[in-house]
């Protein structure tokens, strides 16, 4: 079938939105109809270039919901009609990694997604009879896609997909990172480095937690009203000191922070995030992804001296199983999505997303199809 998608045709360059041939699902696929997509920043680190796993020509998107519209053979989870997210991080709930009870990271589907392709090693688009590659198992991107039953989470279909699809990444990321990362106590002191969709949604999860002090960092104070609404306590920009933002917020706390995430993907920020945790027991959870040759450092004696660095994919929210419980809580209002959509476009219009959150004027662009 023709399906509008934007296609990232090489590193670096606009998206172009073209129509593209989807070819149907195969044993163990689904056929979706993507109605709305956020634009993470992932999809603008990747689409720079950056990252290892990008490949080229590719229909980028990992934050989308939507309706399927074919299941493939064997397909036994969800049948057309039914209400989406895909997932990034699937759930096969038979491989080592779902068995163990210890992680949500999948390793069913995670080789062949990470070079662009389908578990049985094609891809199911092509354009002018040329294979686009998909993206992070979901491609959502495209008006219409098709993923691995795994990676598909089946949701309430009263749900409003244009605050959902947020489900599909950002907000479950930040807000899991809280509860099943760093696992926030009543009280507990908070320091959140980055507050775009990621970040905002580290403070909802801290105030869902009872957090108490929750510190906002960032460059760019337009983005303290919304960490003030979401529950955030003290902002700091780093430009308004003359010091390391270790060092101002270790004097700010006392001893550091009891945890600190980083929601940007600067490796100096993760070492600052790391140094204004708490002496003896604060830690520290790396959720910003780094780009190609990119490494962190300290000294040992920041851990030598009780601080732990940890990291987190997803939020650690397994998808299949608990997403459709937080879009159960995001229609009860316990989760709130609408702050952070800030834009919304046609499909036509998704370059200006990029362009919108590159100037840090946006939190979340969804594009709706
Ligand atoms: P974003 O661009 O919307 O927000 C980043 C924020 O960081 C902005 O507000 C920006 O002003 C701020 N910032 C930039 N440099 C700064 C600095 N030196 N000090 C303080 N603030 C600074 O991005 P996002 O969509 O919220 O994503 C954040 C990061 O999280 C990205 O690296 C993204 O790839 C990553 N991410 C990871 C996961 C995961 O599962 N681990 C999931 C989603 C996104
Ligand atoms: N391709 C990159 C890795 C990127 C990365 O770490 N991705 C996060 C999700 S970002 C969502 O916006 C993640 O889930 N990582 C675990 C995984 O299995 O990819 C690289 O560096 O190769
Ligand atoms: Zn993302």
């Amino acid at each position: 079938m023709k399906s509008r998608a934007a296609v990232a045709f090489a590193p670096g360059k606009p998206l172009e939105i073209v129509e593209i041939d989807v070819a149907p699902p195969k044993a163990g696929e689904v056929l979706i109809r993507i109605t709305d997509t956020g634009v993470c920043h992932t999809d603008a680190f990747t689409l720079s270039g950056d990252d290892p796993e990008g490949v080229f020509p590719a229909v980028l998107g990992h934050e989308g919901a939507g309706v399927v519209v074919e299941v493939g053979e064997g397909v036994t989870s969800v049948k057309p009609g039914d209400h989406v997210i895909p997932l990034y991080t699937a759930e096969c709930g038979e491989c080592l990694f779902c068995k163990s009870g210890k992680t949500n990271l999948c390793t069913s589907v995670r080789a062949t997604q990470g070079k662009g392709l389908m578990p049985d090693g094609t891809t199911r688009f092509s354009y002018n009879g040329e294979p686009i590659y998909h993206y992070m198992g979901c491609s959502t991107f495209s008006e219409y896609t098709v993923v691995a039953e795994v990676s598909l989470a089946k949701i309430n279909p009263e749900a409003n997909h244009e605050h959902v699809c947020l489900l599909g990444c950002g907000v479950t990321t930040g807000i899991g990172a809280v509860h099943n990362t760093a696992k926030v106590q009543p009280g507990d002191s908070v320091a959140v480095f980055g507050l775009g969709g990621i970040g905002l949604a580290v403070i909802q999860g801290a105030r869902q937690a009872k957090a108490g002090r929750i510190i906002a960092i960032d460059t760019n104070p337009d983005k303290f009203e919304l960490a003030r609404q979401f529950g955030a306590t003290d902002f700091v920009n780093p430009k308004d000191h003359d010091k390391p933002i270790q060092q101002v917020i270790v004097e700010m706390t006392g001893w550091g922070v009891d945890h600190s995430f980083e929601c940007i993907g600067n490796v100096n920020v993760m070492r600052a995030a790391l140094e204004c945790a708490h002496r003896g027991w604060g830690q520290s959870v790396i959720i910003g992804v780094a780009g190609a040759g990119q490494e962190i450092s300290t000294r040992p004696f920041q851990l030598v001296t009780g601080r732990k660095w940890m990291g987190t994919a997803f939020g650690g929210v397994k998808g299949r199983s608990q997403l459709p419980g937080m879009v159960e809580d995001a229609m009860k209002g316990e989760i709130e999505l609408a702050p952070f959509v800030t834009h919304t476009m046609p499909l036509e219009e998704i370059n200006e997303a990029f362009h919108l959150m590159h100037e840090g004027k946006s939190i979340r662009s969804v594009i709706k199809f």
